[in-house]
């Protein structure tokens, strides 16, 4: 979750990007198209030719695919039908085989099998505008010297990687000069000699570095927890020690610390009598906990990944570290300075926050820069405050122990902490990866009045609850954002998903389109 107030130096500086761009709304048909319904069964989807082609022949009739063969250019990666029975398909674009970064495209069919929507960014690329016929003149591992190089000059000699450089080559669209470049796209991913998650564009013809951003999720956050409440805890017996490790939920929830050390993910945490005193990992495994049981029980969602992947987490990292992460791979806490920040993990809604941002990983994959990493954060914040539902604050269990009432961020009142409430109040320099932290209290203010209802820039929202509304962002999320949606596609995606779960001329989906309206969207 990263708090931009306490953004560390890693963050700031290193960013290439420039402002926000004003595009349009991608493309969203609202007009039906009647086809023969081929399904029998309502449990699952049947993946038959019949269903297939019906995604191809509509995409097909779209004006950027009417001279190119739509079959070879995009593929079908995901299906999946929601409890109203509207089918879900999330597409990837290829152009002469080789990925085209971020272009995915969603297409819905409602109960009859007729198209209901589509949503997409697919950018306007030319296979004649493949740079060098899309033959890379440098090799996968060139690639990865030359953004470790990079990362070496920003913060010196790297430690060992957590996550292995692997290179893909794409084609991309680079927005801020409108050039399509063939590029090896890397992250390098280290905890030493600072943590540090930057993503690289590396350019597959001549090595120069088209674009690169930071992508660490850095939370905040805070066991007996750490506020001094009893608490139960899903631990595993081994021998005459106990570990703790919970092997109920998914393929496991498993908590370290790292012993106010910096290598991941440290030692796992073991007690002798089953009864924990280290209070920022009985939270951190809790609250772990009642993540994963939110996304099951709410969305029947097996995990960040919804394979069951496995949830580690790792507290008491560094010293007096006054934030929290996920880092692609697991989450981290510091233990605060007592002043600032208590123990990361103290906080439901920064757990949540911080898994969410695994959630989104594996499903919009939403960029984390701009107005897509504006929605990233907004989401991690929406879920994280919708598990803890206490308030609509974020944050306020561990910030400013000494200080009383204050947070984070607010959903309700994201101005009180320095957030815009209106789209015409945006930030749009370049800091904190265009201003992610931000700009997310558009968003956050807009899932606060659909969910409770109120007046705002003239608008009145009648309010449908967190339940209904937390319904309607799963399902925006998981099946139509992309990974460069902006906040308009948003707005579309968001009122189209509360049409398909509550109906066309539903309450919900009023209130869906008021919220965006109050917030000047
Ligand atoms: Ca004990
Ligand atoms: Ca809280
Ligand atoms: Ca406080
Ligand atoms: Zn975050």
């Amino acid at each position: 979750m990263k708090f931009a107030k306490v953004m560390p130096t890693i963050l700031g500086g290193a960013l290439l990007l420039a402002s926000v761009s004003s595009a349009a709304a991608a493309p969203v048909s609202d007009q039906s198209i009647p086809l023969q319904a081929p399904y029998a069964s309502e449990e699952g989807i049947p993946l038959n030719s019949g269903t297939d082609d019906t995604i191809f022949n509509y995409l097909g009739q779209q004006e950027q695919f009417l001279n190119s063969d739509v079959k070879s250019q995009l593929k079908i990666v995901k299906r999946n039908t929601d409890t109203s029975g509207v089918r879900h398909f999330r597409l990837k674009q290829y152009i002469k085989g080789i990925p085209v970064y971020g272009a995915e495209q969603t297409v819905h069919l409602d109960k009859t099998g007729a198209v209901s929507s589509a949503l997409g960014d697919l950018p306007p690329i030319e296979e004649q505008a493949i740079p060098n016929d899309g033959v890379a003149e440098i090799s996968g591992e060139d690639a990865i010297r030359i953004a470790t190089e990079e990362a070496t000059s920003r913060i010196g000699e790297l430690g060992a990687a957590e996550i292995t450089p692997q290179a893909e080559l794409n084609i991309y669209h680079h927005e801020e000069d409108g050039q399509t470049y063939l590029v090896y796209i890397t992250e390098v991913n280290v905890l030493e000699p600072a943590p540090l998650r930057t993503k690289y564009f590396i350019n597959a013809v001549d090595g120069s570095i088209v674009s690169q951003f930071d992508l660490i999720n850095f939370a905040t956050g805070t066991g007996t927890g750490v506020l001094g409440d009893t608490k139960t805890l899903t631990t595993t017996q081994s021998g005459s020690t106990f570990q703790l490790k919970d092997t109920t939920r998914g393929n496991g929830i498993q908590t370290y610390t790292a012993n106010n050390g910096s290598s991941l993910p440290g030692t796992l945490l073991t007690d002798s009598d089953n009864v924990w005193t280290d209070r920022a990992g009985v939270d951190a495994h809790a609250h772990a906990a009642a993540t994963y049981d939110f996304y099951k029980n709410k969305f029947n969602r097996n995990g960040i990944n919804g394979n069951g992947l496995l949830i580690r987490s790792t507290v008491h990292y560094g010293s007096n570290y006054n934030n929290a992460f996920w880092n692609g791979a697991q989450i981290v806490f510091g233990d605060g300075d007592g002043t600032t920040f208590r123990s990361l993990s103290g906080d439901l809604d920064v757990v949540g926050h911080e898994l969410t941002h695994g959630v989104i990983e594996y499903t919009a994959n939403l960029e984390y820069r701009n107005e897509p990493g504006a929605l990233n954060e907004a989401f991690a914040d929406i879920f994280g405050n919708t598990i803890q539902s206490k308030n609509w604050l974020l944050g306020d269990d561990i910030y400013t122990p000494n200080i009383p009432g204050d947070a984070l961020r607010s959903l309700s009142n994201p101005t009180l902490y320095g957030q815009p409430d209106k789209y015409s109040d945006r930030y749009t320099g370049t800091q904190d990866n265009g201003g992610v932290h931000t700009n997310s209290g558009i968003i956050n203010k807009a899932y606060y009045l659909a969910a409770q209802g109120g007046t705002h820039n003239g608008v009145t929202v009648t309010g449908i609850g967190r339940d209904k509304a937390i319904q309607i962002f799963y399902s925006t999320l998981v099946n139509y954002l992309t990974p460069t949606s902006k906040f308009a596609a948003a707005k579309t995606a968001t009122i189209q998903a509360a049409k398909d779960l509550y109906g066309a001329t539903s309450a919900e989906a009023t209130a869906i389109t008021k919220a965006y309206q109050a917030v000047g969207l």
